[in-house]
């Protein structure tokens, strides 16, 4: 039977010395190395207890090792959940217990803080450092590199990957092999990337658009990558002549457009420039193709969908839309009870293919009334589709929001917020942000003859959220501003302070 997501992305690359990883210090690191690698860490897994089937959770900073760990999920039959490293020690306690993780992994740094999770949750607790030390790291150091890959069925969920929603805490969406094999085969065809390609990966591990989009499309194509931490214009501009594709959100473009280094020239050997998990100004599109000649390709996706649409590689990149549905997806726009509306009208889009997801982890109600049984996926995103099938996000139907391409959702904060002593409600809005698109003020209404105490509130949003998630602005009100049925007008709040941070 095989494990068709290891063998098409790594397995047919064993003991191949093409380069993989161009790592920051030099070194490159082979295919063939990298899936020895993988092996050496599903050996770590199956010491640590695990069988296939068993969840990990994964809280480490991005590192060859961290991706090896993850490919070694995949090759031993494991479901990886990979893990914002900002997340705080409540967040994490979260998804380990619904998740019901057997193991976490997480940097030796780390390990005081999320002992006392692991040992309330019951979950074995183990170590990865970003270079490669640790105790899992040990193990593996020490295991051997052929390991007999598990055989998995291509609709066998490889991945949880949780998203939060609207109303309450964070969802596990479950995606297949098969959701991630055809969309990473579909996008290597759609952007053409062949196995001479070196990508600028500068972009998180833990998200799909680093780990399903960029990585999983490397591994298809046979390409490179210079594999960097994370985002440092400098860096990005000194490696840009030896690459040939980069993918980021639309804060790495507006960084970049700042750098006065950021030329046409250091630009010449790029063939591609693709934007996502966020909207890129058509203004952005504009100054990137002034400034370089080059169009960025936009296109848009889900955690729970991958990739939908895709501006065209030959054809018009049409800046402010997100193309064309991606081949095999099909799109359309609907009205709330899921009925197609004529083509230029705003509706709420629904996307369906091969790459929508299996459902939320134990949650089969918000599974139902996001996922139709006909297949089709609400996005909750508000969207149109011109007559020539280019579509265009103009907002979003659910209450998100998108700062430097992280997704916060306001209900979270807003709870935390409503319990803190002297707040009688909140609202939690995104306000546009030069740097990071859009960025979370809070609007508090206090108690009757209450003044509530920020720093006390500040100091509890810092213990509960990750730090991006915090507000970064509080403005105090004696009422929210409502329409007749009652509910709060974000709009207004959004109109009355929108320019804060310009
Ligand atoms: C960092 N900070 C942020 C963010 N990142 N605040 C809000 N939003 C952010 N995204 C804060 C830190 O808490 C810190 O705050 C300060 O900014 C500097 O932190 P640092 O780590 O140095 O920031 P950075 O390295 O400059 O990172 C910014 C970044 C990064 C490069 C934009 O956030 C990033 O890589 N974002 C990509 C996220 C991503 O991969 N999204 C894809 C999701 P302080 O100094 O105050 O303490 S997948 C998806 O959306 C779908 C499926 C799709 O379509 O792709
Ligand atoms: P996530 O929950 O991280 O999967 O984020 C998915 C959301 O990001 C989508 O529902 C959209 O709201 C947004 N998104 C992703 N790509 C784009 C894009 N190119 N333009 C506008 N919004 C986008």
């Amino acid at each position: 039977m095989g494990n068709p997501l290891f063998d098409q992305m790594l397995g047919r690359h064993a003991g191949s010395d093409a380069p993989f990883l161009h790592l920051p210090d030099g070194h490159v690191q082979s295919y063939g190395q990298f899936v020895d690698s993988t092996a050496r860490y599903a050996h770590a897994l199956m010491d640590a207890g695990l069988q296939p089937g068993d969840r990990v959770a994964i809280q480490v900073a991005k590192s060859p090792e961290a991706l090896a760990l993850i490919f070694a999920c995949i090759r031993a039959g494991i479901i990886f959940l990979p893990l914002n490293t900002a997340y705080t020690a409540d967040e994490i306690a979260y998804f380990v217990e619904n998740s019901g993780a057997r193991l976490l992994v997480c940097d030796p740094a780390r390990e005081a803080a999320l002992s006392p999770v692991a040992e309330a949750c019951g979950t074995g607790l183990t170590t990865l450092g970003a270079s490669g030390d640790g105790a899992l790291a040990q193990v593996a150091s020490v295991s051997p590199v052929d390991f007999p890959t598990q055989d998995c069925e291509g609709g066998s969920v490889a991945a949880f990957l949780y998203t939060s929603g609207t109303t309450g805490r964070s969802k596990g969406a479950m995606l297949s092999q098969d959701n991630l094999l055809s969309n990473a085969l579909t996008l290597v065809d759609h952007w053409q990337f062949t196995n001479t390609d070196v990508l600028l990966h500068a972009l998180p591990i833990f998200h799909t658009h680093g780990l399903f989009v960029a990585t999983n499309v490397i591994l298809a194509a046979g390409a490179s990558m210079v594999f960097m931490p994370g985002l440092d214009t400098a860096e990005l501009i000194r490696h840009m002549p030896r690459a040939t594709a980069l993918m980021g959100v639309p804060t790495f473009y507006t960084r970049l457009l700042d750098d006065p280094d950021f030329t046409q020239e250091v630009s010449a050997n790029m063939r591609l420039f693709i934007s996502g998990s966020a909207p890129l100004l058509a203004d952005t599109h504009r100054q990137f193709k002034a400034r370089t000649g080059h169009r960025i390709l936009e296109r848009y996706g889900m955690t729970e969908t991958n990739m939908n649409t895709s501006n065209p590689y030959d054809g018009d990149r049409r800046a402010g839309t997100v193309g064309l549905p991606l081949p095999g997806v099909e799109v359309k726009v609907c009205d709330d009870t899921g009925t197609e509306i004529p083509r230029g009208e705003i509706g709420i889009l629904e996307v369906r293919g091969p790459n929508v997801f299996q459902g939320y982890w134990q949650m089969p109600e918000k599974t139902a009334a996001e996922l139709r049984e006909d297949g089709f996926f609400i996005t909750g995103d508000l969207a149109t589709q011109g007559a020539d099938g280019y579509v265009t996000i103009v907002g979003r139907g659910k209450d998100l929001i998108i700062a430097g391409g992280y997704n916060i959702y306001p209900k979270e904060i807003e709870s935390l917020l409503d319990d803190q002593p002297g707040v009688l409600e909140s609202a939690v809005i995104g306000v546009p942000h030069p740097d990071f698109g859009e960025s979370p003020v809070a609007v508090l209404v206090p108690e009757k003859g209450v003044q509530p105490d920020l720093a006390v509130i500040e100091a509890a949003v810092s213990q509960s959220l990750a730090r991006f998630k915090h507000p970064r602005r509080y403005i105090v009100l004696d009422a929210l501003p409502r329409n007749t049925m009652g509910k709060v007008q974000k709009n207004a709040l959004r109109d009355s302070y929108g320019d804060l941070f310009s």
